[in-house]
């Protein structure tokens, strides 16, 4: 690892600069910053769970949860303990290092706050780290949470401080950064990223890398997702993401943010594996890993296990690359799927 020093007060035009290069020059700088300080053939992996869906009163014009919308979901109350331990104990048994747990809410009230308390604490009982997205939170619930050891907080900005007008009018970019220095305040570990695919110019995305990149302490996981078009919502119709600019967003993060963790999130199903593998090389270094996300589907945790073999990465977590790469030979996804997964260490 390398012993730079993060540099945090990037202008628009360093980094339009630089999002701006001949791609081939782009890439071979992410990579080159990437190398110095990760593991370029190794990511983190991250399961979601949404432990409470839908009936959300934000009007987020991208999201399947919003009320707002008349969207295919599944309300769901919030779980009890016993179903979240299970499924974190799955997730641990597929290959996951990190739980994240995602409720529907615009801001955590008092008598949830106690409920996740628990949640956190069970999750972390079972050895993994634990990740929560919940909405907003005030400095006391977030020093609650840290309180139970609680590792990250997710909360994204999204894209630029001007078009996140267009996007979300219930709250505002401000009520976001409070959040987060809130977290950081509290010493939990941030999360934060957005999404492309928006609608939003190459400029929001180049404004969004920006703030996150000049934040006092930059965050520790920086997702990037690619809009999930959820039928019912204002941005079903969006224009596809061109794939170049997406890959170009990965690389700006990894040489903006040296140290984080870029996540490829939300849309990976929709990506091809050389598309992925582009990302892995501009500096993506986790993914979410399971079958759905919170409200939609991900890629197959099959396709991901032969992906990654096939690129030789290796994870965090409990994948058995030897079990792999008696797959890769036969090339046979359905006999992958039933490989079991070595749980002698869990
Ligand atoms: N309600 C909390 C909040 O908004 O912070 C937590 C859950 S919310 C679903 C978590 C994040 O998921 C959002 O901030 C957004 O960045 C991302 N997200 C939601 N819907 C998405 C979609 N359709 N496509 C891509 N990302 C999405
Ligand atoms: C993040 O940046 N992406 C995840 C996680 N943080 C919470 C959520 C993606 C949600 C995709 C749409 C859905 O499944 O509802
Ligand atoms: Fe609610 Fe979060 Fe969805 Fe916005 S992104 S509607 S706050 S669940």
């Amino acid at each position: 690892m390398s012993n730079q020093t993060i540099k945090n007060n990037w202008t628009t035009k360093e980094l339009e600069d630089m999002y701006n290069m001949p791609f081939n020059d782009l890439l071979w700088k992410a990579h080159e910053i990437h190398r110095e300080n990760h593991d370029p053939n190794k990511i983190q992996i991250s399961t979601l769970m949404s432990i409470k869906t839908g009936g959300c009163p934000e009007d987020c014009k991208y999201c399947s949860q919003s009320i707002r919308y008349d969207t295919d979901i599944n309300l769901e109350k919030t779980l009890p303990l016993s179903e979240i331990i299970k499924q974190a104990k799955d997730a641990k048994n597929t290959g996951a290092t990190r739980f994240c747990m995602g409720a529907a809410w615009r801001n955590l009230t008092n008598s949830n706050l106690a409920k996740v308390k628990e949640m956190v604490k069970g999750v972390k009982g079972l050895g993994l780290e634990t990740c929560v997205t919940l909405g907003m939170l005030t400095k006391n619930q977030a020093d609650e949470l840290k309180s139970v050891g609680l590792d990250y907080y997710n909360h994204n900005l999204d894209t630029s401080e001007e078009y996140y007008k267009k996007v979300v009018t219930t709250r505002t970019y401000q009520d976001r950064l409070d959040t987060i220095q809130h977290v950081r305040d509290a010493g939990i570990k941030v999360c934060c990223g957005g999404i492309i695919g928006l609608g939003e110019d190459g400029i929001d995305r180049i404004k969004l890398i920006q703030v996150l990149a000049n934040l006092d302490e930059q965050p520790e996981s920086v997702p990037i997702n690619k809009l999930v078009k959820v039928e019912g919502t204002p941005y079903s119709g969006n224009l596809n993401v061109d794939e170049f600019d997406f890959i170009r967003v990965i690389a700006l993060a990894r040489i903006a943010m040296p140290k984080s963790y870029v996540r490829l999130s939300a849309g990976r199903d929709t990506m091809n594996d050389q598309m992925q593998a582009l990302c892995f090389f501009a500096g993506a270094n986790s993914i979410f890993y399971g079958e759905e996300l919170l409200t939609t589907k991900n890629s197959t945790i099959k396709h991901d296990r032969k992906l990654l073999n096939n690129l030789k990465i290796k994870t965090d977590g409990h994948i058995e690359q030897d079990q792999c790469a008696l797959e890769t030979t036969s090339d046979n996804l359905t006999k992958l799927s039933d490989i079991p997964i070595n749980t002698s260490n869990l």
